[in-house]
């Protein structure tokens, strides 16, 4: 064959050959998007779609500080995300590329840019709190009627957690926000960064270790479900999933989620671009796909998470929009607190206190 011919082989064959596709890589919180989002995701760009979970951002940022983490679009918490900032991990957000930001509730993206100014870093993708999840069944028969379940006394004070070890406690293995909730039940400033005030949280945490089953971050949707454990500090959208799935199996679990009267944390989790990211131009696609308000509502209508999509609220289903576990009232958001950005030598205490809580020594 001639050169020319042969050109003219490779052309023809280039030409019939279909373009790779796109890819995008996400790595996002495990059971916290619907079913079909990223299928119709694909079905409306074209691209194709990696899709990770984790279920630590402390996981998410040894990953993201350790750079080169292959992914285009991560999911930190706003305290986690500023840290992240800071050390050169993100992207600013190109926003000409993202016309539905117009959707967005504007007093919770204010509340996020108090994490990433002008919010020029990250978009919120849900939000939520940490509480306590719990079998009211196995609670009454283990505590009685009056068991103290609008309190975090119900796992904090040792005479209580030796009671419910028999059917099980869990505890998030998030060092961050289990010492905080027990500082605040102390009576101390859950945004401390006082060592004796973090020590006094892990102490107190000591005494009802032997009491706590596992400290897991995930584990727990199944288990609260199933009836293996009784209860579970947990993130508010999970236990109601445990709900979910413990009704769908008519298996005659009843799982409730309370915000306890002491306070807890009301946190946001962001969706923002390695600075590293193979395809930027990719990731405000979906960023800005997320923000779709029915998109957006079909997340929080499956994953009972809320969102901060504004547009997307009558898309959502009354029994969620009406749960004050999921759509807290303006008395409870009195009394829930935002994470404390955490210098390094403030994370280096906590990272002892959790090791020792968890090895209690
Ligand atoms: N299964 C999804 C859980 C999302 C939890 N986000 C983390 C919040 C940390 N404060």
């Amino acid at each position: 064959m001639s050169t020319r011919a042969t050109f003219a082989a490779l052309a023809a064959l280039a030409a019939a050959t279909p373009a790779a596709a796109e890819e995008l890589h996400i790595f996002n919180w495990s059971d916290y998007i619907a079913e079909d989002t990223i299928a119709k995701f694909k079905a409306a760009t074209g691209i194709d779609v990696t899709y990770d979970v984790f279920d630590s951002n402390e996981v998410l940022e040894t990953k993201l500080m350790a750079g080169a983490s292959g992914y285009d679009v991560v999911v930190p918490t706003a305290d986690f995300l500023t840290r992240q900032i800071a050390a050169g991990v993100f992207q600013k957000l190109d926003k000409s590329q993202l016309p539905n930001l117009a959707n967005m509730n504007p007093v919770v993206m204010e509340r996020a840019a108090a994490f990433d100014e002008n919010n020029d870093h990250a978009i919120v993708y849900m939000w939520g709190t940490t509480g306590i999840g719990y079998n009211v069944a196995k609670v009454t028969e283990a505590l009685g009627e009056d068991a103290p379940t609008n309190s975090w006394s119900l796992v904090f004070d040792p005479a209580n957690a030796e009671k419910l070890a028999g059917c099980g406690i869990s505890l998030l293995d998030a060092p961050t926000e289990i010492l905080a909730a027990a500082m605040n039940y102390l009576g101390l400033d859950p945004r401390s960064t006082e060592k004796a005030d973090i020590e006094a949280g892990a102490e107190l945490l000591k005494t009802i270790q032997p009491h706590v089953r596992y400290f897991h971050s995930s584990q727990y949707i199944n288990d609260l479900a199933n009836g293996d454990i009784c209860v579970s500090v947990g993130w508010s959208g999970d236990v109601f999933q445990a709900q979910a799935r413990a009704a769908e199996a008519e298996n005659g679990v009843d799982i409730a989620y309370v915000i306890p009267n002491e306070g807890a944390l009301m946190w946001f989790d962001m969706m923002a671009i390695p600075a590293d990211a193979k395809n930027p131009e990719a990731a405000l696609k979906f960023i800005n796909f997320i923000m779709d308000e029915q998109i957006a509502a079909d997340i929080t209508n499956y994953v009972w998470y809320a969102n901060a999509n504004k547009a997307s609220t009558p898309l959502i289903d009354a029994e969620v929009t009406s749960n004050p576990g999921i759509y807290p009232s303006d008395e409870v958001l009195n009394r829930l607190w935002t994470a404390k950005v955490y210098d390094a030598r403030t994370s280096r205490t906590i990272n002892r206190a959790w090791t020792a809580v968890k090895t209690g020594r």
